[in-house]
C-alpha cells in the first residue's frame, strides 16, 4: 500500500487540510458560489482562527499582485456563509450550521439595506454585503488522502 503526500492542484494555495484559491474576478455571491464548483471547490468555511488568518493573508498578497489601478477598492471576498432563511442568522452553505468563531467587524452584521451574504475584508473581519456585489471570490477544497493499493 503506498499513501501518496497530498498535495494541492495548481494554483491552489495549502492550509490545515484545505486547499484553497481566489477567484480574482468580480462576481456576485451567486456566480462566486458557481465558480468555486465549477474548480472543484466551493465557498470557503472559516473554522478557525487560524484560517481566517491564512485567508486574509492570501487575499493581501493577492491584492499585491495586482497592478494598483485593477485592484478592489476596499479587498474583499466571498465566503460560504448566508442569512437568506432567518435574517440575522448567519449560517454556512455546507452545513447550514452557524459559526462556531465568528470575526464581524465591529457593528456588523448590520443587514445594510438588506445584506444576506458573508465576505471576508483585507482587514481579517466579515461583512454582511448584498448578494449581487461584485467582489473576489474565496474558494476551498479538502485535501483528501489519496491511498492507493
Ligand atoms: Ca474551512
Ligand atoms: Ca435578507
Ligand atoms: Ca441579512
Ligand atoms: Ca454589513
Amino acid at each position: 500500500m503506498i499513501s501518496a503526500t497530498p498535495s494541492c492542484p495548481r494554483g491552489w494555495t495549502s492550509y490545515g487540510g484545505s486547499c484553497y484559491v481566489i477567484i480574482q474576478k468580480y462576481l456576485d455571491w451567486f456566480e462566486g458560489k458557481i465558480a468555486c464548483e465549477t474548480v472543484g471547490g466551493s465557498l470557503a468555511e472559516i473554522e478557525t482562527a487560524g484560517e481566517n488568518k491564512f485567508l486574509t493573508d492570501l487575499l493581501n498578497r493577492g491584492k499585491g499582485g495586482f497592478a494598483s489601478s485593477a485592484a478592489p477598492t476596499i479587498p474583499r471576498m466571498w465566503i460560504g456563509l448566508y442569512d437568506f432563511i432567518v435574517e440575522l442568522d448567519f449560517v454556512w452553505v455546507s452545513t447550514r450550521y452557524e459559526p462556531d468563531v465568528t470575526h464581524w467587524a465591529s457593528g456588523e452584521p448590520n443587514n445594510n439595506g438588506d445584506e444576506d451574504c458573508g465576505e471576508l475584508e483585507y482587514t481579517g473581519f466579515w461583512n454582511d454585503e448584498d448578494c449581487e456585489r461584485k467582489i473576489w471570490t474565496a474558494c476551498e477544497m479538502e485535501l483528501r488522502h489519496e491511498i492507493y493499493y
